[in-house]
């Protein structure tokens, strides 16, 4: 009999351990434990969806006839880690061996590597093949590059799974429509409501034990809205097909003031705990455009995205890890502001994300980037902070996607790794691409007066400190010419407005 181990983001069907299990021999097994749910403070609806989520899909395990050992989560029960409840089941149950496929984050997959010398006996790991692109042969394609950009790695993986290919070219003759994808939204269309998901009694049990437990934990559950199974997953895929792919590609980077969900899929929570494959995704998105339902620009923006960006960064999490984790390109050390956590800045587009982030556990990519990140970038926050608190607050939050997005493309603190540039901007970008400064305490059209938006003064304080890392990136010259071309005074005023910020960056 094989002890089967199934972890809270591995709740596919498709599961390659499962691929493995005997059904009426093997055990499953599956533990709520404190170590997973508190090993960063998650936000309350992370934890209740993936609680949910797995206790569904154990009961669906025992539809098809295996034997589960489910573990509910009790903060009295002495097991709270996976290792307590495995090494307990080998104790009373003496298994031949312990199957898992590998884990998402290098934290447990550390942890696991030691667990066979403990139980004293074989624990095998297999490759978790819902990726599409496996660690091998990523590592084969950055062998020998100097830079490893996502845009080469993509085109490759649009060959090898043939998505949006005719024969060996790219459909429509271009990789990239990126161009066509920086509309501003001005109100119209009018965006779609979302589906709304019942809660069972399983999702209201789950609810309750979270608001419980883990009341200290951020965020809020009253608005929980996830799919918690693969059903409701493939409502979500449904719905987003029909009534927000098509303008996907238009307002990808658009923001508007109390919208937190725009024309985005919201299907990463789905996709990262495994209720859709990421490959399954992207064929019923192809499929929308093979049947003139959805725009190139739409279509190749969301593939892209899934077989590009969330490939790549996983890539290069497993290439780079344990130090990834340290690097700090820029030595930037500052604590992270307190309004991350409460939402309490007089800083609109903030306030924003923050307040969708605590209600829905979720910011779409653009708020992640260009506000909340682009602000603890120009502000110098220490990696590691602003690292915890990616993965703390978003419901799709695991560390092998969150760290490479945080540290190498927010933070630049991989030292160009997975960023040319980096995504620096000032109040102006905010303000062409949303509403946010319309409702804002600060003035977006001034730098270096009392109420002058705090991003316009950061922003050039940032170039100003980070000359040395920056000037001699071609892709940064155009921005220290202008800065150069500044008179003394203009500069001076900028550096103690940006100074002045600085000092008093948790009253912003
Ligand atoms: P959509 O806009 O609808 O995009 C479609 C899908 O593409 C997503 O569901 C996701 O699976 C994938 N995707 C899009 N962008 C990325 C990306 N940069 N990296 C990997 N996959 C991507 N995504 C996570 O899944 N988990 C995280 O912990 C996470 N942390 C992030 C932290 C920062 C600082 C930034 C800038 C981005 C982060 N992202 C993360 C990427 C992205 O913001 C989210 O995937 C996206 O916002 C999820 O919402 P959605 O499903 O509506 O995405
Ligand atoms: C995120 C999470 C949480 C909150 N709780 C559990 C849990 O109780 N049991 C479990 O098996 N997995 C949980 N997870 C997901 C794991 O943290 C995730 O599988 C690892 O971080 C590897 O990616
Ligand atoms: Fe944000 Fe500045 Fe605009 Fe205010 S003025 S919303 S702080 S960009």
């Amino acid at each position: 009999m094989k002890l089967i181990l199934i972890l809270g983001d591995q709740l596919s069907l498709s599961l390659s351990s499962l691929a493995e299990a005997i059904p009426g021999t093997d055990l499953v097994v599956m533990a709520e434990v404190g170590a997973e749910a508190t090993y960063v403070a998650h936000h309350k609806q992370k934890i209740a969806l993936l609680f949910s989520a797995m206790r569904h899909f154990a009961a669906e395990l025992r539809s098809q006839g295996h034997s589960v050992h489910y573990h509910d989560y009790d903060p009295l029960r002495p097991d709270q880690t996976l290792f307590d409840v495995l090494s307990r089941l080998v104790e009373d149950l003496h298994p031949e061996c312990v199957l898992l496929t590998e884990c998402g984050e290098y934290r447990l997959q550390h942890q696991l590597n030691s667990w066979q010398s403990k139980l004293g006996l074989a624990v095998r790991v297999l490759a978790d093949s819902r990726f599409i692109c496996s660690q091998d042969q990523f590592e084969q394609w950055a062998a020998g590059r100097k830079q490893l950009r996502m845009e080469y790695f993509y085109r490759d993986m649009r060959r090898r799974t043939g998505l949006l290919m005719q024969d060996s070219q790219p459909e429509g003759g271009l990789w990239n429509y990126d161009n066509s994808n920086r509309k501003p939204y001005r109100g119209k269309p009018a965006l779609p409501a979302l589906p709304a998901f019942e809660k069972d009694e399983t999702d209201l049990a789950v609810l309750a034990l979270v608001e419980q437990h883990f009341s200290s934990h951020p965020g809020t559950l009253d608005s929980f809205n996830w799919p918690t199974t693969r059903l409701q997953a493939l409502h979500a895929l449904e719905d987003f097909l029909e009534h927000r792919l098509p303008l996907f590609g238009d307002f990808q980077d658009a923001m508007t003031q109390g919208q937190s969900f725009m024309f985005h899929s919201l299907l990463s929570t789905s996709i990262n705990c495994g209720l859709l494959t990421p490959m399954e995704v992207c064929v019923a998105v192809q499929a929308r455009y093979h049947g003139g339902l959805a725009p190139l620009n739409a279509v190749e923006g969301f593939i892209r995205q899934i077989i590009g960006w969330r490939e790549y960064v996983r890539g290069i999490y497993w290439m780079k890890m344990p130090s990834y984790a340290d690097e700090n390109f820029l030595a930037n050390s500052r604590e992270l502001p307190s309004y991350y956590w409460t939402g309490d800045t007089r800083m609109n587009c903030m306030r924003e994300c923050f307040n969708n982030t605590l209600d829905h556990a979720y910011a779409h990519h653009i708020q992640r980037l260009m506000i909340t990140g682009n602000f603890a970038l120009l502000a110098g926050v220490s990696p590691t902070q602003i690292c915890d608190w990616y993965l703390a607050v978003y419901a799709d939050a695991y560390d092998w996607v969150e760290l490479p997005n945080t540290l190498g493309m927010v933070m630049h603190a991989d030292g160009g790794l997975l960023a040319s540039k980096p995504y620096a901007a000032s109040g102006s970008y905010i303000n062409r691409m949303s509403d946010y400064c319309r409702g804002c305490h600060y003035s977006v059209k001034t730098s270096t007066d009392s109420d002058s938006c705090p991003f316009n003064s950061l922003y050039w304080h940032f170039i100003d400190r980070h000359r040395a890392q920056f000037e001699k990136n071609p892709r940064m010259s155009m921005i220290y010419r202008s800065y150069d071309k500044m008179s003394a005074d203009k500069k001076l005023a900028l550096r103690q407005r940006g100074d002045h910020v600085l000092e008093h960056i948790n009253e912003l």
